[in-house]
């Protein structure tokens, strides 16, 4: 696969450099480049700003700038079939997600363009997308200074997906469908006591069953406090009676055909 990332401070994306996307990169895996946006301006002081059109605080990047790089960045190396994808992060942005993660790591070409200020004038995105897919995303309800940061968390997301970048697939594996739409369970390892703490018996206890139980019990209960928007949208097909136990106890019962909480869910 091969990513571009354009942004006025490409130090920032140094990190790329390290642990599994650098070794990605090595091995010949990911071509990844990172590129200066003030390489593609044509004045004195490499103006990549200026005031927004309608008034208003801050300012917008210009459009000549980053039309001019991305131009060049998406334009198909000569016997490159494959079609670049322009990736915007930006709080306005649809929510970035593991699905779309899966998504973009069969993309054969990836761009980011990490925006500063107020944002990129809107007629870039525009013309990107007359020749080009473009996803402006968001990687969460929270602003940044710009999408350098976002930028380094869609990257690190795609490329542990591609075909031989994590050294243990089995991880991936247990990850997609361990137990599909639940927050993982609590880990533990040596030593068994650490400051007074004991790691639960059940787990030092040898018996698969019984730690699988555990494991999904100690899922529900942290999905059900931590983000009960997951458990709304349970299948549950998916749950066994051991589980809706589980659910019970928190309040959470299956009515017509859906998890829910409340009153009604209370058996
Ligand atoms: C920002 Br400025 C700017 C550009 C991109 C992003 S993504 C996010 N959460 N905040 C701010």
């Amino acid at each position: 696969m091969r990513i571009d990332v354009v942004s006025i401070f490409p130090a920032y994306l140094q990190a790329l450099d390290l642990s599994l996307v650098g070794k990605a990169r090595r091995t010949g895996l990911l071509d990844l480049r990172v590129h200066d946006l003030r390489d593609w301006t044509d004045d004195r002081h490499r103006t990549v700003d200026d005031t927004p059109f309608g008034g208003g605080a801050g300012m917008v990047m210009r459009p000549d700038v980053w039309g001019a790089a991305l131009d060049e960045v998406m334009r198909p190396a000569p016997g490159e079939p494959v079609d670049a994808h322009l990736l915007v992060p930006t709080p306005s942005g649809r929510t970035f997600t593991q699905r779309m993660a899966e998504e973009l790591a069969g993309d054969g070409h990836l761009v980011l363009a990490c925006g500063r200020y107020e944002g990129i004038d809107a007629r870039v995105a525009e013309h990107v997308g007359a020749r080009h897919r473009v996803s402006e995303v968001s990687i969460g309800d929270y602003v940044l200074n710009g999408g350098e940061a976002a930028a380094l968390v869609v990257v690190e997301a795609v490329v542990r997906l591609l075909p031989g970048v994590v050294g243990n697939p089995a991880s991936l594996v247990e990850e997609s469908h361990g137990a599909a739409g639940l927050l993982e369970y609590p880990v533990y390892t040596k030593p068994p006591t650490w400051e007074g703490l004991e790691v639960p018996e059940v787990l030092l206890s040898g018996h698969h069953g019984r730690v699988e139980r555990w494991r999904r019990d100690r899922a529900l209960e942290r999905t059900a406090e931590r983000r009960p928007d997951l458990v709304a949208a349970l299948d549950p097909a998916t749950l066994d009676r051991a589980d809706l136990a589980v659910l019970a106890r928190l309040g959470w019962s299956v009515v017509d055909g859906r998890v829910s909480r409340g009153p009604d869910a209370v058996a």
